[in-house]
């Protein structure tokens, strides 16, 4: 759990990294339409919500900097019986007063009015650029006669690089949800089923575990399907003696999991698909032993794609000379994706992957990333020995950078072939 503690030290680095006589101003997600009168569940904003904890809408935090003294305001939706009889309970000024340690608390209906006093004495900006929310627009107006303006949102962004020790425990929380999906989709019986059924147990056991969300849209790709990398139709049927890629991961408590695993329908990997899940899960245990602070993240992306190469070459997938396939980007046709990403509140954590200077941020104590090489064959590459046409493969977890190396938090999940094999359902 998130202290109130800490969302207050967030608030505080924020506001000291502005210039003096500043005035800063952030955000609540708003309601976005799905369809005619219906809305998509709401989801507060992920850099609101790192500096807050509030999951309302209707909110804004305004930071107000002199020489002196940092203030923090918070604005929220006023109480209301009617409104509140639809749409369920709100906080109010007078609860938020007891629960955050903010210095001036106001209703959001007087938002215009206090901004502009606020605004009167300043010099600097903060806000969101680019922002979609109304709010925001309707800020960017009123501090149209501003001389100097910031952009705050890579600001909040670059702070949540580094995972606090309730940070890592949220998403181990996440994680361990996510497991348990995952070793559903393997022990169930999947003769006769269709994908969208796998995806309905996994999204199922996330929700008995309180993860009411997906941290994404789950992939469950049967067979050539799993080479359409974001393909998230899963409508085609689970066929026997094919593979099934699945990527999904749950939101618990506002952080998110990524993990795929790649898992026999039947039970059981034929001897084709055992050497290439090998390739990537090799490779995938490499790139994971080299991660330690201070090795970057291109460091390991350009071993992943060695490494395949050199694997690729062995099983006939790719012919020539390693360096020079890598050199003219061959290996792209099978392995065209990155080697991971940052995670957190965000399953992409859009944390800075460069520092000011444009140069590549190093691996650090507290940073979460992902580490999923894959290997994709189209059914229809002549190119390829025919027994590894039509296999997609990725294997995926959520790796936590430790003092001196790291810890794969999703180690718990069945990886190797004889793991999965061994709890999966056979037929
Ligand atoms: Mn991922």
């Amino acid at each position: 759990m998130i202290t109130e503690r800490e969302y207050k030290k967030r608030r505080e680095l924020l506001a000291k990294k502005f210039s003096n006589n500043s005035i800063g101003v952030i955000f609540s997600s708003q309601h976005v339409t799905r369809s005619h009168d219906t809305h998509h569940p709401f989801r507060q904003d992920s850099n609101f919500y790192y500096l807050s904890g509030f999951k309302e809408d209707n909110a804004a935090l305004v930071f107000l900097k002199s020489k002196e003294e940092i203030k923090t305001v918070l604005f929220v939706q006023k109480k209301d019986k009617t409104l509140e009889l639809w749409t369920g309970e709100r906080l109010g000024t007078k609860e938020a007063k007891k629960r955050f340690l903010v210095d001036e608390i106001y209703l959001s209906d007087d938002f215009d009015k206090k901004f502009k006093e606020f605004l009167k004495d300043k010099k600097n900006i903060y806000y969101e650029f680019e922002s979609k929310k109304s709010a925001a627009k309707k800020v960017l107006k009123m501090a149209k006669n501003f001389k100097i303006k910031h952009d705050i949102v890579p600001l909040v962004q670059k702070m949540r690089l580094i995972k606090s020790a309730a940070e890592i425990e949220l998403i181990k929380e996440s994680i361990e949800i996510t497991a348990k999906a995952h070793h559903r989709a393997m022990k169930i019986d999947k003769k006769g089923k269709y994908e969208y059924q796998l995806q309905a147990e996994i999204e199922h056991e996330f929700k008995v575990n309180a993860a009411y969300s997906d941290a994404y849209t789950s992939i469950v790709a049967c067979a050539n399907n799993a080479n359409t990398l974001h393909y998230i139709k899963n409508d085609k049927p689970l066929v026997k003696g094919e593979l099934i890629l699945i990527d999904a991961g749950c939101e618990h408590n506002y952080y998110a999991s990524d993990i795929t695993r790649t898992i026999p329908v039947n039970g059981k990997y034929s001897e084709p698909q055992k050497e290439l899940y090998n390739l990537v899960l090799n490779t995938q245990l490499s790139i994971i032993g080299m991660i330690k602070p201070f090795v970057k993240r291109s460091h390991l992306q350009k071993s992943a794609e060695k490494l395949l190469t050199k694997g690729m070459i062995e099983l006939g997938i790719l012919k020539g000379d390693c360096k020079k396939l890598i050199k003219e980007q061959k290996h792209k046709k099978y392995y065209p994706h990155g080697i991971g990403h940052w995670m957190g509140i965000d399953v992409h954590d859009p944390a800075p992957y460069k520092d000011a200077k444009q140069r590549e941020i190093a691996l650090q104590k507290g940073m979460v990333l992902t580490i999923e090489p894959g290997l994709y064959i189209d059914k229809n590459d002549k190119s390829v020995p025919k027994k590894y046409r039509g296999i997609g493969i990725r294997i995926e977890d959520d790796i936590l950078i430790t003092k001196d190396g790291c810890e794969n938090l999703s180690r718990s999940i069945a990886k190797t072939v004889e793991e999965i094999e061994a709890l999966s359902f056979k037929f």
